[in-house]
């Protein structure tokens, strides 16, 4: 593509005064920078550890910020590997937390396991307590520590899980609904069985890590990993409306957008505004409507 869609150059402007009505606060922390990491060689069949790491530590303390400032956080990504920055800070500020992973992946490999040597195929090894001893030690992995416990996390969506994922799921007891239990229970069962078995360990903040390939790509082909048979589009609308209504949505990952995987501006088009429409649900919007708080009817 021309050079112009290549580098996008935005703008964020929170700006509301040319009209009258209150709006959810945004906080704009802006884009995180990440330096370029020279000498970054494969470790094994691990690609860019030390520039994942090194990331991964930055968004971990802008995380603990925006959860320190009181908000409910949004990251944007990039791709799943930050999945390990956002729910350490996540936790750092809040302490424990229940992950609810909506994703075609497991994401669930350990360095040794990965067949692609993709850490955005593994985030969720280095966060779980359980499979420390899995993990080797890795460059510019120094400053995180695992901070989750394999039973506060659920899975919505799987349909491509590797042989070792798979192994790694049982072992540990994983809760997880996959396509085919999307299919014979229905969403709205499968969402309040997630959240049910996320409170029966206490009511703790809810991480919400969205990758964008769980939606079907014929709704979200603008992503790297497109596995057909995904959720609908209403079907992702409604995890994130009932996550919404549960008051305990802290934190919210949307990952996996690439606009260059996209065959058609209609393509990132679909894929751009479902993104749009999850985050929207997620923050109260919903299909039957609203209104304002303190709403009066008007008297003739
Ligand atoms: N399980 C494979 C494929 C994959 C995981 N996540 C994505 N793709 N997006 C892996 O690379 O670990
Ligand atoms: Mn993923
Ligand atoms: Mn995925």
């Amino acid at each position: 593509p021309p050079r112009h869609l290549h580098s996008a150059g935005i703008i964020g402007a929170p700006f509301s005064k040319g009209q009258v009505r209150a709006r959810c606060a945004v906080k704009d922390y802006g884009n995180l920078v990440f330096e370029h990491v020279s000498g970054d060689e494969p470790v094994g069949k691990l690609k860019s550890v030390r520039a994942v790491g090194s990331a991964n530590q930055r968004l971990s303390v802008a995380m603990r910020e925006v959860k320190e400032g009181g908000h409910t956080a949004v990251m944007l990504g990039g791709d799943h590997s930050l999945a390990i920055g956002s729910i350490h800070g996540h936790a750092a500020a809040l302490g424990q937390l229940g992950v609810l992973w909506v994703d075609a992946h497991a994401d669930i490999n350990t360095p040794l396991t990965s067949y692609t040597g993709n850490i955005h195929g593994q985030p969720l090894s280095y966060l779980l307590h359980e499979l420390q001893s899995k993990v080797p030690a890795l460059p510019n992995f120094s400053w995180m520590k695992p901070c989750l416990s394999a039973g506060d996390l659920v899975y919505i969506g799987l349909r491509d899980v590797d042989p070792a994922e798979h192994y790694i799921l049982q072992m540990l007891g994983v809760k997880m609904f996959s396509m085919s239990k999307v299919d014979q229970l229905g969403v709205a069962k499968v969402m309040e069985e997630a959240c049910d078995y996320l409170s029966t360990r206490g009511k703790k903040p809810i991480h919400l890590s969205f990758d964008i390939d769980a939606i079907d790509p014929s709704i979200t082909p603008a992503t790297g990993t497109p596995v057909t048979g995904g959720l609908t589009y209403r079907e992702g609308l409604c995890i994130a409306e009932h996550l919404s209504q549960t008051g305990l949505l802290s934190a919210v990952d949307l990952v996996e957008v690439n606009p260059l995987r996209g065959q058609t501006q209609d393509d990132v088009q679909s894929t751009v505004s479902t993104a749009v429409d999850l985050l929207l649900a997620c923050f109260g919007r919903q299909r039957e409507g609203n209104h304002l708080q303190d709403y009066c009817l008007p008297e003739p």
